[in-house]
């Protein structure tokens, strides 16, 4: 799949679209998911144009995954969730309903969480 730059976190990114901000570096912009799941939701994507964890992994440089990795490690820790304890999940694709084309990763937390899948 090619990377489509009108897709909605592209848009955030570029300010076209206005989000809750939660952390800003140079690779990366975190904000709370528009549609939480968990008393703690937040999402972290890369400045680049990355359709996903697999497009991600395959082409973003070393330097880049480094920077990007530790934005997300500041975010939880920024958003008070370390020591509670988070999930980060990241959906590939149609099987794991991926909605938006632009790789993110969710930043889950604030109370037990249960199992990995309902
Ligand atoms: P995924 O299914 O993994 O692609 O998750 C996409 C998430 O993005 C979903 O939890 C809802 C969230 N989302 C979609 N549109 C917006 C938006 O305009 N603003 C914010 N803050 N979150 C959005």
């Amino acid at each position: 799949m090619s990377y489509d730059n009108q897709n909605i976190f592209a848009k955030i990114i570029r300010g076209e679209i206005p989000c809750k901000r939660v952390y800003e570096d140079e690779f990366a912009l975190a904000f709370h998911d528009i549609q939480p799941e968990a008393p703690t939701h937040v999402l972290v994507v890369p400045k680049g144009d990355f359709v996903s964890f697999d497009d991600f992994t395959q082409k973003a440089s070393s330097e880049f995954m480094v920077g990007y990795f530790s934005a997300v490690q500041k975010t939880a820790a920024l958003i008070g969730v370390v020591e509670g304890g988070y999930r980060i999940i990241s959906n590939h694709g149609a099987d794991a309903s991926q909605s938006v084309p632009h790789f993110h990763m969710h930043i889950l937390g604030g109370k037990p969480l249960g199992k990995l899948l309902p």
